[in-house]
């Protein structure tokens, strides 16, 4: 019979194999414990920004200017509350539940996405938000379709396509307002440049102080670099701008030749670290939402619970007749 060392390095192994070999791994299989809280942070806060992301576009869905508009803004917001839950579901299967990650967000003991700590002032920041945030999601999240964790692999699929559907409807609500009245082309401009940067933010701070990128890329977590990904996402939104008639607000924003890429300015590194320290311009508020919503839903969960007391209590008797 092998040791408990014997076992224990075999079950390493295995999945040092898996990992090698660009299989996945789920739940069942034994992982290190770094592996399993790299991926609880993970999916948590992403689940979290899902939830906490559905604020800045709710706000609008009362003042959407046209019956067609409110029902893609209901729909786009909905789909988000889907993500929360697909998201949270694949945490469970790292055994942690759902109740305890609310606690920890609601708390500040999770963090959420940077990008939803800014305000969305005008009905522009709508479509700015389905073209530059969901752009900046998709490039971001597609990699994670082959992430080596095998529930957030598969979460992430329809998410994405979930999320090109939102870019689409961004980007086509941006159109129709930069080809309507000029205070409207002013109003998509404005909002643009209020975005820009936070969007840059989304992927994450330089790949020189990201302290979980390497061992993440290393189990296949993630795929490329935070800066990798911010490439990627600033090469294909240099032509969309220019199809929509804005400028990106970035002075060193050039095609570089020799890169066969674009060169644009540094982020303000010192906000992001601001945004993500709890002082952003809406934190408080976000996460004031977030804890009253927590609070008024707390009947339906009892609800539920009576529910199912009920419902075991009959199985029991009917088992025990
Ligand atoms: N905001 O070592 P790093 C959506 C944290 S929602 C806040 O590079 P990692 C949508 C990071 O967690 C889409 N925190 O970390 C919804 C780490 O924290 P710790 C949201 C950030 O994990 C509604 C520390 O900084 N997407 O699309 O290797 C409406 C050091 O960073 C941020 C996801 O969640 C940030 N921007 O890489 C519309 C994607 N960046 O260790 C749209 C999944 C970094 O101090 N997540 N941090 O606790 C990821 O891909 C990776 O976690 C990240 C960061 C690329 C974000």
């Amino acid at each position: 019979m092998p040791d408990t060392d014997e076992l224990a390095a075999g079950f390493e192994a295995e999945f040092e194999r898996t990992i090698a070999a660009d299989q996945r791994i789920e739940p069942r299989d034994w992982m290190p414990d770094a592996y399993r809280r790299t991926l609880i942070r993970q999916i948590a806060q992403h689940a979290h920004s899902e939830i906490i992301g559905m604020q800045p576009e709710g706000n609008w869905i009362l003042r959407a200017p046209s019956l067609r508009r409110k029902a893609i803004l209901l729909a786009k917001v909905q789909d988000e509350a889907g993500h929360g839950m697909y998201l949270y579901a694949a945490a469970e299967t790292l055994g942690v539940d759902r109740e305890e990650l609310t606690e920890k967000l609601i708390d500040s003991k999770q963090k959420y996405s940077s990008i939803f700590n800014y305000p969305t002032l005008s009905y522009a920041d709508i479509g700015v938000i389905g073209w530059l945030v969901d752009g900046a999601a998709i490039c971001n999240q597609v990699p994670l379709c082959r992430c080596s964790y095998g529930p957030y692999a598969r979460a992430m699929i329809r998410i994405c396509k979930e999320e090109s559907f939102h870019q689409r409807q961004g980007y086509e609500l941006l159109l129709a307002m930069v080809n309507g009245t000029e205070a409207q082309r002013a109003m998509v401009q404005e909002s643009v440049d209020r975005w820009w940067w936070p969007s840059l933010m989304m992927f994450g701070p330089p790949d020189a102080d990201s302290p979980n990128t390497q061992q993440s890329m290393a189990w296949g977590i993630k795929r490329h670099t935070n800066d990798e990904l911010r490439q990627r996402f600033v090469d294909m939104t240099v032509p969309q701008a220019a199809a929509l008639g804005v400028t990106l607000p970035d002075p060193d924003l050039r095609w570089n030749p020799e890169r066969q890429a674009h060169d644009y300015g540094e982020p303000d590194w010192e906000e992001f670290k601001a945004v993500l320290a709890g002082s952003g311009p809406t934190n408080a508020q976000r996460l004031a939402h977030r804890r009253r919503a927590h609070e008024n839903g707390a009947w339906v969960r009892e609800a539920a619970q009576a529910y199912a007391d009920k419902q075991a209590a009959r199985s029991r008797k009917e088992a025990a007749a």
